[in-house]
């Protein structure tokens, strides 16, 4: 029998959401969770899938090459016939998003969790992308979590998976797997879209930067374009082999978790651009000399020069940036008489806009930043079109920001997270908050008086739909803002993002401590939520 047939009982909990089914390595290792959810997904791809091609590729986290392996029995066994897997079973995210879109894919199974820590004791996750390569709207998660709920068999080929190192075609029951090299497209599409000549020269003229691939997925790309065809110094991408559980670390690109990088750019004498990517790759973290770049200010910055790239040298269509990403872009956006989109925090509701081409260019305030040229966000790229920007202007980072910032003012960001609260206490929180939303307008704390304050709903202008409840917003007249939300994406109770801003138009205070001019904000903040009251905390655990 070349399938075998597996009598199973479903799992409860496996619902995915905006970044698929994530959670700690135990609960996949437990008998059929894996093959549950995979067989799932494959009976709502259904009979799409017979002849079709199936990407399957992850971020090399503990698990990977394992659940790889199963993946491509199950599909093989569900009637694709290609599949296509990138060697040793990775492909970042944005490559797989790239990979499903060029070779005509019906879609893909990513493996990842992230910037979440990975191992045996880490996060692992499965993700259903779609044919355009983008996070399978929340119509396909839905329906892969009623199928998970009802599932009673799933169906496997009972010959081993070919040896996933070896680049090359071979046949499973009627499907040809082929492994392909994860960053050959990669790199090529990229070509296409950055000036390489350019920052070539720049390196060959003694430019220096350190790119911080953070033992995860990104460091084979990033040694292939970087040191390979740009010709930056070998050792310019550190931490660039990919680890089961990231050396141990949190393969989160910020200033906390990628502390190295930030004592090198702090330094005295430091590269002239620092740069870091998450998990799978597709977050991305820039440090100028002596300055963190926010995510919101790179996304605005990136919008401001994105026609110095050849990819983007007709100009933009439109961009667009999850509401709690500062208002930077907003900025930008008017001043280019082009239109700018406020969406729910999650990469899949940049989808219609970048589908309907109403926009070439978004961003989130964590770290994502993206084109048209994929449906995920996309690290390495932002990383060197960065680099394509100081090539073609000839300015240190650092300048580029400054001379951004006193073109269009300074846009003062943080966010505070207070990680593994209570979720009940959370969801208290936020409840009492939407509850008084109607009755703080005009009324003033830390000297903040807030002018607007409601509950975000997005209303999407290619499909009409509405999605509600998605972060609740406190404007004060003072242009400063304060949004609230709780995270989708922890594993461990619940994550209360506390999102902050301050406008200053004046260049003469554009230099001031971020946390000291976000004081009365985050006072307001702190009073408006009762934070402490709700949680007991009283500080956040994650200042970024
Ligand atoms: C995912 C989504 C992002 C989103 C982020 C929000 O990121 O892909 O679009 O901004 O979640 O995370 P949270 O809900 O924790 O604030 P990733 O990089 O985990 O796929």
């Amino acid at each position: 029998m070349p399938i075998r047939q597996v009598t199973t009982t479903p799992f409860a909990d496996q619902r995915p959401g905006t970044s698929g089914l994530r959670k700690k390595v135990p609960v996949f290792q437990q008998p059929h969770y894996v093959e549950n959810f995979l067989q799932s997904i494959l009976d709502v791809v259904g009979d799409r899938l017979r002849g079709a091609t199936l990407v399957i590729g992850g971020d090399g986290r503990y698990l990977n090459r394992q659940v790889a392996e199963t993946a491509i029995r199950m599909a093989a066994a569900a009637g694709a016939g290609r599949i296509l897997v990138g060697q040793g079973g990775l492909l970042s995210t944005p490559a797989a998003s790239a990979l499903i879109r060029a070779s005509g894919a019906i879609g893909g199974i990513v493996l990842s969790a992230s910037h979440n820590p990975g191992g045996p004791d880490g996060d692992f996750g499965i993700k259903f992308n779609t044919a355009n390569g983008g996070p399978a709207p929340e119509e396909v998660t839905e329906a892969i979590h009623r199928r998970a709920a009802a599932l009673t068999e799933y169906r496997i080929a009972e010959e081993a998976a070919p040896d996933i190192d070896a680049i090359g075609d071979t046949r499973l029951l009627e499907a040809t797997v082929s492994v392909i090299d994860p960053v050959a497209g990669h790199a090529a599409l990229m070509e296409t879209l950055v000036d390489f000549p350019a920052i070539a020269g720049m390196f060959a003229r003694g430019f220096r930067m350190r790119f911080d691939a953070m033992s995860a997925v990104t460091g084979p790309y990033a040694k292939a374009i970087i040191e390979g065809r740009l010709g930056a110094p070998a050792g310019t991408v550190v931490n660039a082999t990919p680890l089961p559980d990231f050396g141990g670390h949190h393969p989160d690109p910020n200033p906390v978790h990628a502390a190295d990088l930030m004592a090198e750019m702090m330094g005295d004498a430091p590269p002239d651009f620092g740069a870091a990517s998450d998990g799978d790759g597709d977050r991305n973290m820039i440090v100028a000399p002596g300055m963190f770049v926010t995510p919101s200010d790179s996304l605005a910055i990136l919008a401001a020069h994105a026609h110095r790239a050849p990819g983007y040298a007709q100009g933009l269509a439109g961009v667009a940036r999850s509401m709690p990403t500062s208002r930077a872009v907003d900025r930008v956006a008017k001043r280019l008489g082009i239109p700018c989109y406020e969406t729910p925090t999650g990469w899949k509701f940049f989808a219609n806009l970048l589908d309907s081409g109403r926009i070439t260019l978004c961003g989130e305030e964590s770290a994502g930043t993206g084109s048209n040229h994929v449906r995920e966000k996309d690290g390495l790229w932002a990383v060197l079109i960065w680099l394509n920007i100081i090539a073609a202007t000839g300015r240190r980072a650092d300048a580029i920001v400054r001379d951004h910032w006193a073109e269009f003012g300074r846009d003062y960001y943080s966010r505070h997270d207070y990680e593994e609260v209570d979720s009940d206490a959370a969801k208290a929180l936020m409840a009492a908050l939407r509850a008084k939303l109607p009755t703080l307008p005009g009324q003033s704390f830390a000297g903040l008086t807030v002018a607007a304050a409601d509950d975000f709903a997005y209303a999407d202008p290619v499909d009409g739909s509405v999605t509600p409840a998605q972060g609740v917003r406190i404007l004060f007249a003072e242009d400063a803002r304060a949004v609230f939300r709780l995270s989708g994406t922890g594993t461990v109770g619940a994550t209360l993002r506390v999102y902050l801003e301050r406008f200053e138009p004046d260049a003469a205070r554009h230099a001031l401590p971020v946390q000291d001019v976000l004081a009365p904000v985050i006072a307001a903040a702190r009073a408006i939520a009762g934070i402490e009251a709700h949680t007991g905390r009283a500080e956040p655990s994650i200042i970024t």
